[in-house]
């Protein structure tokens, strides 16, 4: 292992002789041909030193500059590419640090990302200090995007300049190579805003905390029963009826077509792709409260609140619901740049198998005909599903062998199982928000599991990846929501990206109390652990 607070765990890490690099003000970063990661590499850097580290056209060879290199194969970082599928591809780097320069290189611009939030992990502040005082505030956040705008009240202005009369503590980088690949290709979050809605501002928040895990996976729970947050324009009663609700009746809220449309591009600038959920065919009373002809009575279902689940439904043989389904997933799949729709799928507890395979086989076709991949949960697996399709695993009690058959005819496999990954439940019981119906997860939960054990036999080339989820009944503000997310997002950040051998719980609660001076330093709240001496 190593004594550099990287987490998630890189693949290898050589401490190399010598004081390493310190950020001054004759470092720049060389824009080569990817002028756009440079920008971003350069707003990170001036970010941890206090000043404006500039961009210049060339000069690779020259002293104090950062070099970005895209190689065309592993073998170029030093990484072994058996086995190596284009999504692990996509997210590896190596990042050499010596006395003259910083080099950072990958087979793809995911990877330059990746390494420049492992730039902010090693860096030390003061010469010779121990690097849990590393890092300038706001080490989170990235590069700047063109929506920056308004951010939550937890956080501090991502952009405060550091004070004028105080000289910038000088930045230094340990002299270090780091080689690194990512595990799973899908490190993912799903975030629900159905039940409690939060806006664009806490959602790049959560993307830049992502970020600076080396997640790559921000999938949106955007419909349920009380409330329905995304404009879709072919059916514009959905937001104008439907968004106004929320549990516990708390405010509603939608993201409009530009709000998705900014957001992406603010994800994708920190090497994260959106996947936006329209949960069908149970979890839709929002749309049978905006739409009255989904209903067998034709009249609009009554708003809800609660917090029940499995009640409500589309109905097959209305006329009126392929043409719903047609519009809502062709639109929402032309306002995704991403490769994936996911349709939901889950808890439908009032309708007959024939049924809901049909409906869940239409909402597939439409999906794939306007070009994505389908993602479902579990439950889709009882439909049949064309190969690749990716099948998310969240109810560990049936999960296993409902998904089994699907995966051994060709599915992708996405796990979230909810006693380790659903950071929704309460950590204990003196959590004061959260669910239970899984049962507590603690850190270590979150953290000391096999990935390949919650289906067993399954090869790991089937498992697409991981993903955390946050449903949010009981989650009202920000604060709940990082309080819920942090640290054990951290934990399923290694899970995802580190190989077993390369991961243990005493090594990783060393490392991830360095994580938590810069959720302090953003003002994020977080979970004291009493599992970790903080
Ligand atoms: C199960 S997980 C649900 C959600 C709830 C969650 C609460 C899944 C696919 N369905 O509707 O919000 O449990 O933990």
């Amino acid at each position: 292992m190593t004594d550099l607070p990287l987490v998630p765990a890189p693949s290898s890490v050589t401490p190399t002789d010598g004081p390493g690099y310190v950020l001054g003000p004759r470092t720049r970063v060389v824009a080569g041909t990817h002028p756009e990661v440079a920008s971003a590499v350069a707003h990170r850097l001036s970010r941890l030193a206090g000043f404006a580290v500039p961009v210049t056209a060339n000069g690779a060879d020259e002293p104090d500059t950062i070099v970005l290199r895209l190689a065309d194969d592993a073998a170029a970082l030093g990484l072994p590419d058996a086995g190596l599928t284009p999504e692990r591809a996509a997210g590896a780097y190596r990042v050499e640090v010596t006395e003259r320069r910083v080099t950072l290189s990958a087979l793809a611009v995911d990877g330059l990302l990746h390494a420049a939030t492992v730039l902010e992990q090693l860096a030390v502040r003061d010469a010779g200090a121990a690097p849990d005082t590393a890092s300038a505030p706001g080490a989170l956040a990235a590069a700047p995007a063109p929506d920056a705008g308004p951010v939550p009240a937890a956080t501090p202005a991502p952009d405060a300049a550091p004070t004028p009369d105080a000289a910038p503590t000088p930045v230094r980088l340990p002299a270090v190579v780091v080689v690194d690949t990512p595990r799973f290709g899908w490190r993912g979050l799903s975030v629900d805003v159905a039940r409690h809605f939060f806006g664009p501002e806490v959602l790049r928040t959560v993307v830049d905390v992502m970020a600076s895990l080396r997640l790559n996976v921000l999938h949106l729970h955007l419909t349920d029963d009380q409330g329905w947050r995304l404009d879709v324009p072919s059916r514009p009663q959905l937001v104008d009826v439907a968004s106004k609700t929320a549990v516990g009746d708390d405010p509603g809220g939608y993201y409009t077509v530009d709000d998705l449309a900014e957001l992406t591009a603010y994800a994708r600038g920190r090497g994260i792709t959106v996947v936006p959920e329209i949960d069908l065919p149970g979890h839709v009373n929002a749309a049978l409260h905006a739409l009255g002809e989904l209903t067998p009575s034709g009249e609009p279902a009554d708003p809800y609140t609660g917090i029940e689940v499995g009640f409500s439904r589309l109905h097959a043989d209305l006329p009126t619901t392929e043409p719903f389904l047609r519009d809502v997933l062709t639109d929402v799949a032309s306002m995704t740049p991403g490769p994936y729709v996911h349709i939901g799928g889950d808890e439908v507890h009032t309708m007959e198998a024939d049924e809901f395979a049909r409906l869940v086989t239409t909402a597939a076709r439409i999906v794939e005909e306007a070009g994505k991949t389908v993602v479902g949960w579990q439950e889709v697996a009882r439909a049949t599903l064309t190969p690749g399709t990716v099948v998310q695993l969240w109810d560990e009690r049936d999960g296993a062998e409902l998904v089994r058959p699907a995966v051994e005819a060709g599915a992708l496999l996405l796990l979230s199982p909810a006693s380790k990954v659903y950071l929704d439940l309460k950590y204990d019981a003196h959590t004061p928000i959260g669910l239970e119906w899984a049962g507590h997860v603690e850190l270590r939960d979150s953290y000391d599991w096999d990935p390949l054990a919650v289906v067993p036999g399954v090869p790991e080339s089937s498992v697409v990846g991981i993903e955390a989820a946050l449903w949010t009944e009981t989650i009202r503000t920000p604060d709940d929501l990082f309080f819920l997310l942090l640290p054990r997002l951290a934990a399923v950040a290694e899970v995802a990206w580190s190989q077993p051998d390369r991961r243990s719980w005493e090594d990783f609660g060393r490392r991830v109390r360095h994580l938590a001076r810069s959720w302090d330093r953003a003002g994020l709240p977080w979970y004291r652990s009493p599992q970790i001496p903080w």
